[in-house]
């Protein structure tokens, strides 16, 4: 790299901390520039790995994710400016760190509020190790056309208009970040544009100087001339005052210290810089201004009349012919981002999802339209929460009571049941909440617990087509279909089930009609004459009684009714009821701290 130079358009840099915007303004402005390599090699998020997406022009890239600083510059040798969005606590620690890399050459400090001994501390690694530090508290800095750090400069419509995507001839060093943005613009207004500009953090102890720059700034070839923004307070200006009068600075200098409306205030006043305030007369804008222009800087008697004084220099080295006109081009337009676009209504896009049963978009998430405060304060319970989910209408009380009922009685059935025993088993395997309550869910099925939606389908065909129980049960026979909903393996005529008999009792008193049901039971009597365990089980009776309710709450249409057998509602409760007692099976054999399960060979019938 040239003599004075930090950045060049193949410099890289590796981002501590993933920021999605600067890292994606930076590779905008890559692009932009018509750089061939993006200049983010590689981020470090302190603890995880990877990569990450992002866009390089129109181009999707992944940008490798590292875990430490170490790992990052080990695998991004070329790598040798760091920037750092680290927070105030850790962007010391972190800056020392990458300090200590031998690959690294530049780092930026961004946070605001580094302890000052601490970057006392970075100032003397840095500077008896040859590297440079550009903050804390800054934007960073830009070298037009080549190479930017993190959000210096803006928004990208701002760096087009400012020319930044290509070199001008004017060095440029301010402390404030926001008012570099600033003089970007005045300096393109009048000159040819800037060729570097760095924005060295309004901090008391900056980790390079605005002389520092300046000097540098001096033997870069394509600089002619110079732009200094100092502040009131500090002494800064003074090293840069000393730098001209020993003639160390052969290019023009613009310059101007702002604060001079400090002398306004009655007492000490300190601006919003941590090294802006006014103390003592040296340290007050009007003095370092005096000190500048009595050392040979251009120096205008107020920050409005700058614009001027930049203009006047330029236009001198013009006609000396020191500047030669730049050929101006037109960059490459950078693609919009899909969500700009749309918002700005530019463009329409598909969408990839269609919802209908709750919204979390706005204040509070509503279920089917209903806010979760009219949920809670009107006192609903989890069959209203049901009802709106799955049916999304709120259905009458005695309705989501009997929701609730199927689901307080469907819970569980002891720990022999298929679930209940795929889920004892895995927890004694050892395996976490969700495998053994999905295994055991995965047992639910036309056998077990997940008869209810076809006892619901075959009771409504047949009691719609007026098939009397002799005739259904002996079609079914002739299929080789099973009437789901009726049989049991322990229930039987003398020990009928009592969830059958609790919920057939509730329906009695509350629902308008049970005919379903009351077919069902019709069936039960017919098929106890063939076997004395043919009862009508727990899913025939919910499957049945849905019918009933269904129909009877007048709040469904009969195509409605077809699609919510159709398409498998029903065997939803089992499956949300049962997931109770899933998990209870699974703390409990969690909580017995029982071994792994092994079943005993004499309970297994072993032959050929
Ligand atoms: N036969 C439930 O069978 C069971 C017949 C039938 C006509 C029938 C069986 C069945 C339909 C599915 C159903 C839900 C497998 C059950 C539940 C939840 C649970 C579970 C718990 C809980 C029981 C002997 C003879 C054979 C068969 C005939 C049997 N069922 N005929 N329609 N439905 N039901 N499932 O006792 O002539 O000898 O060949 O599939 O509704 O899962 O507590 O355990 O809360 O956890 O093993 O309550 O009924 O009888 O298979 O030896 O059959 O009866 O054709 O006749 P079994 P099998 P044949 S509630």
């Amino acid at each position: 790299m040239a003599t004075g130079q930090l950045f060049s358009r193949t410099t890289q840099a590796l981002f501590y901390n993933y920021k999605q915007l600067p890292i994606q303004r930076m590779l905008d402005f890559d692009f932009l520039c018509g750089r061939e390599t993006p200049s983010v090699a590689g981020i470090i998020n302190p603890g995880s790995e990877g990569f990450q997406k992002l866009f390089f022009g129109q181009e999707e890239i992944a940008i490798p994710v590292h875990a430490d600083i170490e790992a990052a510059c080990a695998a991004h040798p070329t790598a040798d400016v760091f920037i750092n969005f680290a927070s105030f606590r850790s962007a010391a620690a972190s800056s020392m760190a990458a300090l200590k890399q031998p690959t690294i050459r530049v780092i930026a400090i961004i946070a605001e509020g580094v302890p000052e001994s601490d970057t006392k501390q970075l100032i003397a690694y840095a500077r008896a190790n040859n590297k440079v530090v550009i903050g804390p508290a800054t934007v960073g800095g830009i070298q037009a056309g080549a190479f930017k750090i993190g959000d210096t400069a803006g928004t990208i419509d701002n760096i087009i208009q400012c020319k930044l995507y290509r070199p001008g001839s004017v060095g440029f060093v301010s402390k404030s970040g926001g008012m570099s943005n600033e003089l970007y613009n005045t300096i393109s207004r009048v000159t040819d544009g800037i060729y570097e500009g760095i924005a060295i953090g309004g901090d008391v102890f900056p980790g390079s100087t605005l002389s520092d720059h300046v000097l540098r700034f001096n033997n870069i070839r394509q600089v002619k001339m110079i732009v200094v923004l100092g502040e009131l307070g500090g002494c800064d200006e003074y090293s840069l005052v000393e730098a001209l009068k020993l003639g160390k600075v052969t290019k023009p200098v613009v310059a101007w210290v702002s604060g001079t409306c400090a002398r306004l205030f009655k007492s000490e006043v300190q601006f919003g810089h941590a090294g802006a305030k006014s103390g003592g007369e040296m340290e007050s804008a009007q003095a370092k201004n005096q000190a500048l222009r009595e050392a040979g800087a251009v120096v205008p008697t107020s920050y409005e009349a700058l614009e001027a004084a930049i203009k006047g220099t330029f236009d001198k080295l013009v006609e000396k012919a020191v500047v030669t006109p730049i050929k101006e081009f037109t960059p490459p337009p950078i693609p919009e981002d899909l969500n700009t676009a749309i918002r700005s209504g530019k463009v329409r896009a598909p969408t990839h999802i269609i919802s209908t049963i709750s919204d979390d978009r706005g204040e509070e998430p509503c279920y089917a339209g209903v806010p979760m405060s009219t949920i809670i304060e009107n006192g609903y319970g989890v069959g209203d929460v049901i009802s709106l989910l799955w049916f999304k209408r709120s259905l009458p009380r005695y309705c989501t009571q009997f929701i609730e009922i199927c689901v307080m009685l469907c819970a569980d059935h002891g720990p022999c049941v298929s679930g209940a025993h795929n889920a004892i088993v895995t927890a004694r395997a050892g395996k976490d909440l969700v495998s053994c309550l999905v295994s055991g869910l995965l047992t639910i099925g036309p056998r077990f617990g997940g008869a209810i939606d076809d006892a619901a389908r075959y009771f409504k065909d047949a009691y719609d087509r007026n098939l009397t129980p002799y005739e259904f049960v002996e079609s079914m026979k002739k299929k080789g279909i099973r009437v789901p909903g009726i049989g049991h393996r322990i229930k039987n005529r003398d020990n009928k089930d009592k969830r059958v008999e609790l919920l057939q009792k509730f329906a009695r008193t509350h629902f308008p009609s049970v005919k379903y049901m009351e077919y069902a039971v019709e069936v039960e009597n017919y098929t106890l004459t063939k076997a004395n365990n043919l009862v009508l089980n727990v899913d025939g009776a919910i499957g049945s009684l849905f019918l009933d309710l269904l129909a009877g709450s007048g709040m469904f249409t009969n195509q409605e009714v077809d699609e919510i057998v159709g398409i498998g509602y029903l065997n939803g409760l089992f499956v949300l009821a049962r997931s109770i007692g899933l998990i209870g099976h699974t703390f409990d054999q969690k909580r017995l701290k029982q071994p792994l399960y092994r079943h005993p060979w004499e309970d297994v019938l072993y032959t050929k």
